[in-house]
């Protein structure tokens, strides 16, 4: 009996294993390193949600984030948040966001932010979305937003 728990339980874990690896992983499209993808779960009948991760350009070459699609909203834009006085406003910015050589650009609360736009359904926390970001010479890449019920640790 205790054999058969603990079997179930290593069973457990190595179902989790791919997935888990896939997220900590670093995706690599061209000279673009991506980490961290996350989103933010979503309260229950929220039409919209936010996408957050770090993008480096390893590369010479400046890139531009255009921006991105995903099976799990009807249309995802590039975001960004800013003060205006006291206020905090929200913007699209319809031509995406430079990504010059050697710097890292990273999409987070307060700031730059996918917007997935008319959500098909609210997003639980532990839920995985897949999104494929689209670059201007990295061309397009999928990654896997993992949501959260908080944001990783800083
Ligand atoms: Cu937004």
């Amino acid at each position: 009996m205790k054999l058969k728990r603990a079997f179930a339980a290593l069973l457990a874990v190595l179902l989790c294993m791919p997935i888990a690896g896939r997220l900590a992983q670093a995706l690599k499209a061209g000279d673009l390193i991506i980490e961290q993808p996350w989103s933010r779960a979503t309260p229950e009948g929220a039409r919209t949600g936010a996408g957050y991760l770090v993008i480096r350009n390893a590369g010479k070459t400046d890139d531009r984030l255009l921006g991105a699609s995903t099976g799990g909203a009807q249309r995802v834009e590039v975001h960004e948040m800013s003060m205006d006085g006291a206020i905090m406003r929200m913007r699209e910015l319809p031509a995406g966001v430079a990504l010059p050589a050697g710097g890292t650009l990273a999409l987070k609360p307060g700031g730059y932010h996918l917007m997935f736009i008319d959500l098909k359904a609210p997003l639980k926390a532990g839920d995985v979305l897949s999104v494929t970001l689209r670059f201007e010479r990295a061309g397009a890449l999928t990654v896997e937003f993992a949501v959260r019920a908080t944001g990783p640790a800083q």
